[in-house]
């Protein structure tokens, strides 16, 4: 599990190099903004309750049948499991905005999920059409002006995006 520094240390240590320029302004560019990346795992963080239950919501709207007898949302059981493996993705995104490096995500949670749910038979275009709703409420919310010093959050929320669509690629 990597880290936005360690990241850059292993790459500079497996070519023997010391870090250059264009690795340390990266890294300042992290430091500085991050207060506004502990604002925004906070704010993913303080609502992911309903950041999964309205992209459940969706989900469940658009694609009637996973909630019918036979589908994989049908039954209580697996209704929890699939909410449970939904915030499971959302929580691993917010370690990864935490970092600034998708490692922690890919190893721990991304990795091997795709055969996971081959073999469950759980739909994984269905499981990508979630991370995609999550993704979108995360993203609003992040971006929410509301009682926060306005800056800039573009690059941010682009790398905030970014790991959604990792996960979502993931399982797809
Ligand atoms: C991944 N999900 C399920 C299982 C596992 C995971 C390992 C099998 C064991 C179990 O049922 O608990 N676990 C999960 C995960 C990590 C992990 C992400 C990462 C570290 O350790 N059903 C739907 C939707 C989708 C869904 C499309 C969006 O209709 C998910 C939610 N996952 C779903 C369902 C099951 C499951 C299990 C329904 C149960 C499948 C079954 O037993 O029939």
């Amino acid at each position: 599990m990597f880290d936005a520094f360690t990241k850059v240390v292993a790459q500079a240590d497996a070519r023997g190099e010391f870090i250059s320029a264009g690795q340390l302004n990266g890294l300042s560019a992290v430091v500085a903004d991050s207060n506004k990346r502990m604002d925004a795992v906070n704010r993913i963080t303080s609502n992911s309750s309903s950041i999964v239950a309205s992209a459940a919501r969706s989900l469940f709207a658009e694609q009637p049948s996973l909630t019918a007898p036979g589908g994989n949302a049908y039954t209580s059981r697996r209704m929890a499991a699939c909410l449970r493996d939904m915030e499971i993705i959302l929580r691993y995104v917010t370690y990864a905005v935490f970092t600034g490096d998708a490692s922690v995500l890919e190893d721990r949670c991304l990795n091997g999920l795709r055969e996971t749910y081959l073999a469950l038979g759980v739909p994984g275009a269905s499981v990508a059409a979630s991370v995609r709703k999550m993704k979108d409420t995360a993203v609003s919310i992040v971006n929410d002006r509301t009682g926060i010093t306005s800056g800039d959050c573009t690059s941010l929320v682009a790398e905030i995006g970014l790991y959604f669509d990792r996960a979502a690629a993931a399982v797809a």
